[in-house]
């Protein structure tokens, strides 16, 4: 038989899976193509993929058949059952040491799990975060793969090519072993939501108390794209915000208010409150999304529940009103990657996962949905100190937060008096007040839970004496009716 030509196999071929294929063809690989629904190969091989270096395979062993080793196969499929399904299928004609990579949504403890079923048996599973939509598969997507990093070698190549490139580096770069790389897209996704919930927020105001119309906010949108805040998202809200519909007026005037989600901001946030880590702004997002879909009852409260009316001379000077929403809507943004990376740092700790920080943030500079120019900065803080505690401890963001704290607390102030909701700004000022507070109410926090459930307190170092040892869990019987004994196993 003759040697096989596939560089590649990719099964599933739905909008991403074909557009990486025709990507790595153009990139000069040989790719094999199949599909559960094996018409959808002929159909592909008929149009898109006429007279390029794509093979259509008909069946799973003829996809093998025609792959050097070792095997190189991508899935992109519908996260889930049918990513088991093909892994199960495959089996039976792979042999150790060949690859299956699964650049789908998928969540990362399936990731773990497959990690660890599949090292078994010799074969070496790779979860690779794929983001940058249609256009990004097509052109090059962000890649962040993880799993079994004997891989690597391997597919380095073939990933990196087919990737976006920011200044010439790849975005696609080892992220660390088994789901960490679907775990880092997770994350990606749940900053997505977050900067799309502060865009949301930096509209409503302009809107509802600024009085702009459309096409300003756009044009102020379009301003903003040429500094700080240089990203695909404020782009594409700018070009969203000048789209008008066929009787001429803007189209977004006349889409439902209710927000869909498809999960992965509710996966990140869950992920948080088990991790312990304060994720506020990611978590606003989810929930803002969720009280957006409340629709029918909002109409009900509107016409209910009394607030104060947006006043006409709210604003005194325009231009000075939207440098300050531009200052709050960047330090906000700060805040969520300084809590996206918090996560990530104590998801490495707790998961026992060498993570490649400065890595990521390169990762998510180019080729997916959060793409900035500040994450250029983000790199940079990272490579400067990879082990970085915080990235407000970076002399940059520090500078960066500290200039604009001024505007961000007008901005919310203003939006609270007219009574325009602010969630994600007022998180993110909220968590910076708290993180940068030497000391918290919770000393009184841990009193109550010792009055009422005997859970024990610490003292302060400085406070500490004979009846108030430092170090010790200490009860008191606050009412004199209680007992001495203190609750070791609850935990309220
Ligand atoms: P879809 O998520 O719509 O999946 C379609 C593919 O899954 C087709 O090949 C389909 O085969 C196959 N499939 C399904 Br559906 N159920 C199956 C089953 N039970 N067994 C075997 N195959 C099954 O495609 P997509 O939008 O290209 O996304 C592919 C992956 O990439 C997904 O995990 C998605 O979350 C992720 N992703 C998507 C985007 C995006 O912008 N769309 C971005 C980043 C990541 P069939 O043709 O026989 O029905």
């Amino acid at each position: 038989m003759a040697q096989p030509k596939g560089d590649m196999g990719l099964i599933g071929l739905a909008v991403m899976g074909q557009n990486l294929i025709l990507n790595a063809a153009d990139h000069g690989y040989t790719v094999v193509a199949f599909n559960r629904t094996v018409s959808k190969v002929d159909h592909f091989m008929e149009n898109e993929a006429k007279g390029k270096s794509i093979i259509g395979a008909h069946s799973i062993q003829e996809l093998v058949d025609n792959l050097k080793r070792p095997r190189r196969i991508v899935l992109l499929v519908k996260a889930g059952a049918a990513v088991d399904a093909f892994i199960e299928q495959l089996l039976p004609y792979l042999e150790k040491g060949d690859i299956i990579i699964d650049g789908g949504n998928s969540h990362y403890p399936d990731t773990n799990r497959r990690y660890e079923e599949l090292k078994g048996k010799g074969i070496y599973f790779v979860g690779s975060g794929v983001s940058g939509g249609e256009e990004g598969a097509r052109y090059g997507p962000s890649l962040m793969p993880g799993g079994a990093e004997e891989a690597w070698p391997h597919i380095k190549e073939i990933f990196q090519a087919i990737s976006a490139k920011s200044d010439g580096e790849p975005c696609c770069d080892w992220v660390g072993p088994a789901g960490a790389g679907h775990y880092v897209k997770m994350v990606h996704n749940g900053i997505e939501y977050g900067d799309m919930q502060l865009i949301t927020e930096a509209y409503d105001i302009m809107k509802r108390v600024g009085g702009f119309s459309d096409k300003e906010i756009g044009d102020v949108f379009a301003k903003w794209n040429t500094g700080v805040l240089d990203s695909f998202l404020v782009e594409i809200t700018r070009d969203i915000l000048r789209y008008d519909d066929k009787d001429g007026t803007p189209l977004v005037e006349k889409i439902m208010d209710s927000a869909g989600q498809k999960g992965t901001g509710k996966w990140t946030a869950i992920n948080a409150l088990d991790l312990g880590m304060p994720v506020t702004l990611i978590g606003e997002a989810v929930f803002a999304r969720c009280l957006s879909s409340l629709k029918s009852e909002r109409i009900r409260a509107a016409s209910i529940l009394p607030g104060p009316e947006v006043s006409k001379d709210a604003i005194k000077d325009k231009q000075q009103f939207v440098d300050d929403l531009e200052q709050a809507l960047y330090a906000s943004k700060i805040i969520s990657y300084a809590q996206g990376f918090m996560l990530i740092r104590e998801a490495g700790k707790t998961y026992n996962w060498k993570l490649n920080n400065p890595a990521i943030a390169l990762m998510w500079r180019g080729g997916c949905i959060i793409r900035s120019v500040f994450l250029a900065e983000i790199t940079k803080a990272y490579r400067e100190n990879p082990e970085l505690e915080n990235l407000l401890f970076n002399k940059f963001f520090t500078d960066a937060i500290t200039k604009a704290q001024s505007g961000w607390r007008k901005t919310i102030a203003l939006a609270s008096t007219q009574g325009i909701p602010t969630p994600a700004f007022s998180t993110a000022l909220s968590f910076y007040d708290g993180y940068r507070s030497e000391r918290l109410p919770a000393n009184l926090l841990q009193a109550q839970r010792d009055y009422f459930g005997a859970h024990t307190f610490r003292v302060l170092p400085e406070c500490a004496s004979e009846d108030l040892p430092e170090g010790q869990d200490i009860h008191v019987n606050w009412t004199g009716r209680g007992g001495n004994i203190s609750a070791s196993t609850y935990q309220a």
